[in-house]
């Protein structure tokens, strides 16, 4: 039997408030099992936070015509807030935006580039030279190729219901000026996952047959359609600085760095109370410690990437 149990809740984007479905889906659930083994005398420790890079905080910024720092200031209380009020008891709720964190997952990212894990692959990406940014893929908009629809994403068509890349779009443009878009080369970093693709196998199909059904067969069907490399950084001015000389413009993957936040959060506790919660390390690294993420379905495939650099 384990010693101990550590719980994580996927940190919700600071882009908007918790809804029902998230309580539902997530924390609820998260919240009546910790209760549970604090009950039954077990060792347990329950880790939230917000996840306040990425994407979709700069756009809601853009949106609500404030700085992306007032709207994660914001959102972050709220959320927390309403946590608190719903009685979700969190031993520790942080934030991505802490000292701790962008330092923890600073080096995180660094021992893996010093320890050669990393590529640095050059593509030519989708470029506003108005903006003077780079887009991804859901900003992009353009004419679909197949059914000729106007305004189809980067990713999607929402009218047919193709899955694009947005090289295919027709008079690709940008989503939110709608100015015409050029490519640029740019270069980043990419965890070559095809590298550990039979180490994998074993890893997720023989030895964690205890997974979740959908999680074990959506692991399995990107395995059987085999891994390809991974970038973990982007172009953009919101995030945690690729600590590599001659990296200024880019940041770490939203997906790369908010993982971490479970780890950095831990931390915080553990070095706020040490005679309480003991050593960061005992419950992330230790044998005995079983770890259990509550997660919505539509993070499967991030958090399972993400397991595997932590396994890694
Ligand atoms: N913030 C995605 C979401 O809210 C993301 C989860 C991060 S968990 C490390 O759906
Ligand atoms: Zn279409």
């Amino acid at each position: 039997m384990f010693k101990r149990t550590l719980v994580t809740t996927a940190l919700p984007y600071a882009n908007g408030p918790v809804h029902i479905g998230h309580l539902a889906g997530v924390y609820v659930p998260a919240d009546i099992y910790v209760r549970y083994l604090r009950l039954k005398g077990r060792d347990v420790l329950f880790v939230g936070g917000s996840d306040e890079h990425g994407v979709p905080v700069t756009i809601r910024a853009r949106k609500e015509g404030i700085t992306t720092q007032e709207v994660v200031d914001r959102y972050h209380e709220l959320i927390k807030s309403s946590f608190e009020r719903f009685g979700i008891s969190f031993d520790v709720y942080s934030r991505t935006t802490s000292k701790i964190h962008h330092k923890f997952a600073s080096d995180y990212f660094r021992k893996l580039y010093d320890s050669g894990k990393f590529i640095e692959q050059t593509t030519e990406q989708f470029y506003d030279p108005e903006t003077g940014h780079f887009l991804t893929d859901r900003n992009i908009r353009g004419e679909c190729p197949h059914c000729h629809a106007a305004g189809a994403y980067g990713d999607q068509c929402e009218k047919c219901g193709s899955t694009l890349s947005p090289e295919e779009l027709i008079n690709p443009y940008n989503a939110e000026t709608g100015n015409a878009l050029v490519k640029k080369p740019t270069s980043h970093w990419y965890l070559p996952l095809d590298q550990y693709q039979q180490w994998l196998e074993k890893w997720i199909l023989e030895d964690h047959k205890e997974w979740r059904p959908n999680v074990y067969g959506q692991c399995k069907s990107w395995l059987d359609g085999g891994l390809r490399p991974r970038a973990v950084t982007r172009d953009l001015d919101w995030g945690i600085p690729v600590p590599v000389e001659g990296a200024e413009g880019k940041v770490l993957y939203v997906w790369f760095d908010a993982p971490i936040g479970y780890i950095s959060n831990t931390k915080e506790l553990c070095d706020a109370q040490p005679e309480k919660w003991g050593k960061w390390e005992t419950w992330w690294k230790d044998q005995d410690t079983r770890l259990i993420h509550f997660i919505g379905k539509d993070n499967i495939v991030f958090q399972s990437r993400w397991l595997i650099y932590l396994a890694g």
